[in-house]
């Protein structure tokens, strides 16, 4: 039988403009299914248990408003959740354009710069339509320090790999984080303080040293 452990629950917040696909996407990846009509959202969540590299999670989805009149909430959407999922439409200049404001509030919000984010362009089953191409969303995602990918909430295309991917991103950083507590921890206890201090003693002995010569 396969448990779920506390620390494979993983909240994710999906976020963008309003009309991107934030919606559709996460029903897509939730249910199988495309959602043709447009229901603004003012705030869903959704759970899916999945695997991931032989791993089991929980993912806790929380699908946002990208209508200006409903954003009050944004700064505990971001709070509350660890990974991050950045929404354009590849039909829309303006949903990029908005890209970068939606980056700095997570990094204000969370005050830090190492937040793990997925920037993605979705509907690009809408080629006719397109405004920003696969280049442009590349390049600004590794100028702001993100990942990229393109997607279609329509064909499914990219859409598991999304949730994926952001997955790993959060699970990275989580891993990194631990790796640097410990090899603080390690490094105090191979040096205690009295070493330490005997150290600084005779270093600054030999510096009054040096100088009085
Ligand atoms: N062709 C196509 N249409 C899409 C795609 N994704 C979403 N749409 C359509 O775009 C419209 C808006 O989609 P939503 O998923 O509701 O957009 P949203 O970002 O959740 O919008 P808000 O909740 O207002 O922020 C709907 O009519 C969808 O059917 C896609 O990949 N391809
Ligand atoms: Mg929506």
């Amino acid at each position: 039988m396969t448990s779920i452990k506390n620390n494979n629950l993983v909240k994710l917040c999906i976020m963008g403009d309003g009309g991107v696909g934030k919606t559709s996407v996460t029903i897509q990846f939730i249910s199988n299914h495309f959602v043709h009509f447009y229901d603004p959202t003012i705030e869903d969540s959704y759970r899916k248990q999945c695997l991931i590299d032989d791993q089991v999670y929980m993912l806790d989805i929380l699908d946002t408003a990208g209508q200006d009149e409903l954003t009050a909430m944004r700064d505990q959407w971001i709070r509350s959740c660890e990974g991050f999922i950045l929404v354009y439409s590849v039909t829309s200049r303006s949903s990029f354009d908005q890209i970068q404001f939606f980056r700095e509030q997570i990094n204000r919000v969370l005050d830090s710069d190492d937040v793990p984010i997925m920037m993605i362009g979705n509907k690009i089953d809408l080629e006719d339509e397109r405004q920003v191409t696969y280049q442009e969303g590349k390049d600004l995602a590794r100028c702001l320090g993100m990942s990229f990918m393109e997607v279609s909430a329509k064909t499914r295309s990219n859409v598991e790999e999304v949730f994926n991917e952001t997955v790993r991103c959060v699970k990275r950083r989580e891993e990194s984080i631990l790796k640097k507590e410990k090899s603080r921890d390690g490094k105090d206890i191979k040096k205690p303080s009295i070493f330490k201090k005997l150290n600084e003693k005779v270093n600054s002995t030999k510096i009054s040293i040096c100088k009085m010569m």
